[in-house]
């Protein structure tokens, strides 16, 4: 989507100036893994107006491959805006009924998405898009599966998109298509009702997933596989301007570990000592997406996390 950021705080009736950006949950983790080093491609439909230009243009400068990116010349292109309070998260205003992106079907699905990928990320955020894009995401989970790929699902529930009782239902039953699951705590909560950390983990496991990673907020992070579960405090940020993204930044974290690691799901020794390492990553990821306004504008680059990493160099610059 392209997104109105204001240039001040306060409510939108009254800002009178805006940046022009873009984002977008599955957007924003391709940016993030480029920056981490590992080559990605990212698929939607576009409006072939200048909205979807931008679009094109802004992540193809950041290195993320779009050729296979679908321009629709009779749908725009969808807009999003964000408001700051200067208290909580920011709120958010769509404007992306009947866009180009909420027509996306399975008749889009191609092998071809898939050549040459070792792992296909999803979020909740398309399904909740329509029936078309809801058939469209299951199709793209299966079809990656059969052809290999590891398959990661945020949930990503915005509520603003879709009912309670069908965000639930179509979620949920996601979850056994995916092998790497990303939720946060309150999305783990909204899924299967108040239960244990640990409880939501092993759930979701027998549900299908292979890997669980369950984003605590300040508490960290925990990720759990078959028999083990291992924890990681978060990375305090020293600022939070804007938290939009930041969900974002943790999966990016979390699967560049594996992804750099070539991590085989079921070589569960391996897995597990990767868990740690994936889990701190991902915490810093979403610890310094936080300092900045703007979705993706504050991820690290790799060298910056490695340096951070090392306690070479401080948050601030
Ligand atoms: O995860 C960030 C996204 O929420 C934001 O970029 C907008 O994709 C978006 C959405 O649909 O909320």
């Amino acid at each position: 989507m392209v997104l109105f950021q204001p240039m001040q705080e306060g409510s939108l009736a009254y800002v009178p100036l805006f940046t022009r950006t873009i984002a977008g949950a599955e957007s924003n983790v391709a940016i993030a893994l480029t920056r981490l080093g590992i080559k990605t491609r990212w698929i939607s439909r576009v409006g072939k107006d200048p909205f979807g230009d931008a679009i094109i243009s802004t992540l193809a400068g950041e290195g993320v491959d779009t050729s296979l990116v679908i321009r629709d010349g009779s749908a725009p292109t969808s807009v999003f805006f964000k408001e700051y309070k200067g208290y909580g998260d920011p709120n958010v205003y769509y404007y992306r009924q009947n866009s180009a992106a909420s027509r996306l079907s399975v008749e889009d699905v191609s092998e071809n998405w898939f050549k040459g990928a070792r792992l296909l990320h999803v979020t909740g955020i398309t399904p909740a898009l329509g029936s078309n894009a809801r058939d469209m995401v299951m199709k793209t989970m299966k079809l990656a599966r059969k052809m290999g790929l590891i398959v990661s699902f945020d949930p990503n529930i915005r509520r603003k998109l879709w009912s309670e009782t069908t965000a639930r239902k179509t979620l949920l039953s996601l979850v056994p298509l995916c092998d790497i699951f990303l939720p946060g705590l309150e999305e783990a909560e909204f899924l299967l009702g108040a239960r244990s950390i640990d409880d939501y983990g092993s759930c979701f496991l027998e549900m299908g997933a292979k890997v669980v990673a369950l984003k605590l907020g300040t508490a960290g992070s925990k990720a759990f596989i078959q028999d083990a579960a291992v924890k990681a405090d978060s990375y305090p940020a020293d600022r939070v301007l804007d938290t939009v993204g930041a969900g974002d930044a943790f999966a990016a974290g979390f699967l560049s570990t594996l992804l750099d690691e070539n991590a085989m799901l079921d070589e569960v020794t391996r897995l597990k000592d990767l868990l740690k390492p994936a889990l701190e990553r991902a915490n810093l990821m979403g610890s310094l997406a936080v300092r900045y306004r703007g979705d993706w504008e504050g991820y690290p680059r790799l060298d910056e996390v490695r340096r951070i990493q090392a306690g070479s160099c401080q948050t601030t610059r």
